[in-house]
């Protein structure tokens, strides 16, 4: 073992938006953080992304972060998820230096033991963009009925047909890991995706601009407590959304050749489901 102080790791920073998830994320703090002990290349931050939330779930983020300096907390007024993800990535990129980006839900949909996996396809590829997807053979959604079901199928199924990202099974997943030199890249001054509209903006901006995406087999658990904040409003937002990024798809030259093949990890990956 060398000895003398270890050289600092990157950091991979979790972005989780929150709004009203005090008891959710009072489970899934400690989950995440957990995985830590598993993640040998890169130091674990999570930064929780508040809008003002009325039931204190920025109280219980502030009551936790003297004990973990990885914890960070941004709050903001509520202008939706997209607003929120898009301030919080800035963050971390400019004041947190991460060097890799996550999304996650605050809420226990998505199972921080895939955590691992996801930096390390991520971090061992150039440009990749992982993806949690909800599409695969070995997916599962369990206790989702057939309505949200076909949402997500159609949603995808437009996102193809439309934006030109490739095979990529699962467009609008919100459990997704990429480098931070990746998002820097991006302009969304030009795209005002404000609500859940933004994970088919960013996917979109990513692939112009390279990114070789690789999807990995998830379990897209019901919620731990509370509802879903996706209205009918988001769903029309993303009907606008697909619109603006066809215009930009055929008008605005990328960065990147349209429509990169999506990369297969060369090994079988170990696939992980929650249990
Ligand atoms: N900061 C912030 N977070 C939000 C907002 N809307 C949703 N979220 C969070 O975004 C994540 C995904 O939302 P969720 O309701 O679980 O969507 P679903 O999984 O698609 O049903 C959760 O952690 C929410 O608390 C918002 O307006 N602002
Ligand atoms: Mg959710």
């Amino acid at each position: 073992m060398p000895s003398g102080p270890q050289p600092a790791r990157p950091i991979a920073c979790i972005v989780l938006p929150t709004y009203n998830e005090r008891p959710n994320l009072q489970v899934v703090l400690p989950r995440i953080f957990e995985q830590a002990a598993r993640i040998p290349t890169h130091a674990l931050h999570v930064l929780v992304v508040d809008d003002n939330s009325p039931d204190g779930t920025a109280a219980l983020v502030r009551e936790a972060m003297p004990a973990n300096p990885n914890l960070h907390l941004l709050t903001g007024d509520k202008r939706g998820i997209g607003d929120a993800y898009k301030r919080g990535m800035s963050y971390a990129v400019e004041h947190l230096g991460a060097a890799l980006l996550l999304e996650m839900d605050a809420d226990g949909q998505h199972d921080p033991a895939l955590l691992p996996d996801f930096i390390r396809l991520s971090a061992e590829g150039n440009r990749r963009l992982v993806i949690g997807s909800r599409f695969l053979p070995e997916s599962a959604m369990p206790e989702f009925g057939p309505g949200r079901r076909a949402l997500s199928y159609t949603g995808s199924f437009l996102v193809r047909l439309c934006c030109g990202v490739g095979p990529v099974k699962d467009c609008t997943s919100g459990y997704r890991a990429f480098p931070a030199e990746l998002f820097c890249r991006c302009d969304f001054r030009a795209l005002p995706t404000r609500g859940y509209s933004f994970q088919t903006a960013i996917l979109f901006e990513l692939v112009r601009h390279g990114a070789k995406v690789v999807e990995i087999p998830m379990v897209f658990a019901p919620r731990l407590d509370g509802e879903s904040k996706l209205k009918l409003r988001d769903c029309v937002e993303f009907l606008f959304t697909l619109a603006g990024l066809t215009l930009r798809r055929f008008t605005t030259p990328s960065q990147a050749p349209l429509n990169p093949a999506a990369e297969v990890p060369a090994e079988p990956e170990p696939r992980k489901l929650a249990g």
